[in-house]
């Protein structure tokens, strides 16, 4: 993993909770496990209230959409630190990235996918928060405020939900959105939980999160063949899976996902739904397997939303 470039810390804004975060209907989806904080602020100690936000931005061909997506994150006042990993890219993307953003970290990964180039890009931060965020300009870089506020309020992971109150997508397919809403019944089934949209790629969590994930090594080459597994588009569902089972605090954050600006998806919707699909499977064993059995129930009584 390469890294390059450091974008000179730069002091995060005091955010304010806003009164519609919680209690207004919005998903919360609770970790039995963790009491509630006894009042607002983080929940774990150590965790700041005006932590220092750090954006990972995986990229593939993305030089085009850089061009806009970066600038608009460098107007962000909450973000402290950019970090840009790319993979294979053959158009210049960390080039770009380098030219419009000098402070940028510039990150080339391991090995191939999404999954991996995640895992490079966590390991290359230094900020308090991280913001998963993509490079196709889907993402609104305004909504960041919102994903904090849930962490700074106590939860652990904030969630982006398409399908939560107020979230939207102007970049699913009508199959994606019917095949995204099975495979995350399927995952409120095996883990008791109430997530709305199981694979979205706008995600925050606080970075000491980061082992509980227990990523597949960075450190590891790529030996050629398949993508190899956690690397690919699973990765999202991997987070969730894990997130449960380790009875973290999930509060879901309503997002409206745009359209993709240049370029085409790097998604197969068939054959990585069917990894998606092996991988609850996969993450169910080895929820079980450590012990961790069903985290998002409580005495065999689903835990849902705010109850
Ligand atoms: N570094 C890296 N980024 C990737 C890879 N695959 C996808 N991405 C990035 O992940 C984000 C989401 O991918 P995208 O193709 O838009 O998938 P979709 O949003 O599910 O349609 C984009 O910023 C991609 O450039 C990869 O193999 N390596
Ligand atoms: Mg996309």
């Amino acid at each position: 993993m390469t890294v390059r470039q450091q974008l000179p810390g730069r002091a995060s804004k005091r955010l304010v909770r806003p009164d519609d975060h919680l209690g207004d209907g919005r998903p919360h989806v609770p970790a039995p496990r963790r009491p509630e904080p006894a009042a607002a602020g983080p929940a774990e100690p150590g965790r700041s209230a005006t932590p220092r936000v750090s954006v990972v931005v995986p990229a593939r061909n993305e030089a085009r959409n850089l061009e806009l997506v970066l600038p608009a994150l460098a107007a962000q006042p909450s973000v402290s630190e950019v970090v840009v990993v790319d993979g294979g890219s053959v158009d210049g993307t960390l080039d770009t990235a380098a030219r419009v953003m000098p402070g940028a970290t510039l990150v080339t990964q391991t090995r191939r996918g999404k999954g991996n180039a995640l895992a490079c890009g966590f390991a290359a931060v230094t900020g308090d928060v991280i913001v998963m965020f993509d490079a196709d300009g889907s993402a609104d870089p305004g909504e960041i405020p919102a994903f904090v506020a849930a962490l700074v309020a106590g939860a652990d992971v904030a969630k982006g939900s398409r399908f939560a109150r107020g979230g939207g997508s102007d970049d699913i397919t009508a199959l994606r959105r019917y095949g995204n809403a099975g495979l995350n019944a399927v995952a409120n089934g095996l883990f008791g939980t109430a997530y709305s949209d199981l694979c979205y790629g706008y995600n925050a969590f606080w970075t000491d999160v980061v082992p509980t994930l227990d990523l597949p090594p960075t450190a590891t080459p790529d030996r050629g063949g398949p993508i190899a597994w956690g690397d690919g588009f699973e990765i999202e569902t991997i987070l969730t899976c894990r997130v449960a089972a380790a009875g973290l605090r999930v509060t879901e954050v309503a997002s409206v996902e745009r359209a993709r600006m240049h370029g085409e998806t790097n998604l197969r919707t068939f054959a990585d739904g069917a990894r998606v699909l092996r991988t609850l499977a996969a993450e169910r064993r080895r929820a079980h397997g450590l012990g961790a059995g069903c985290r998002g129930t409580e005495g065999g009584r689903k835990i849902l939303r705010d109850g």
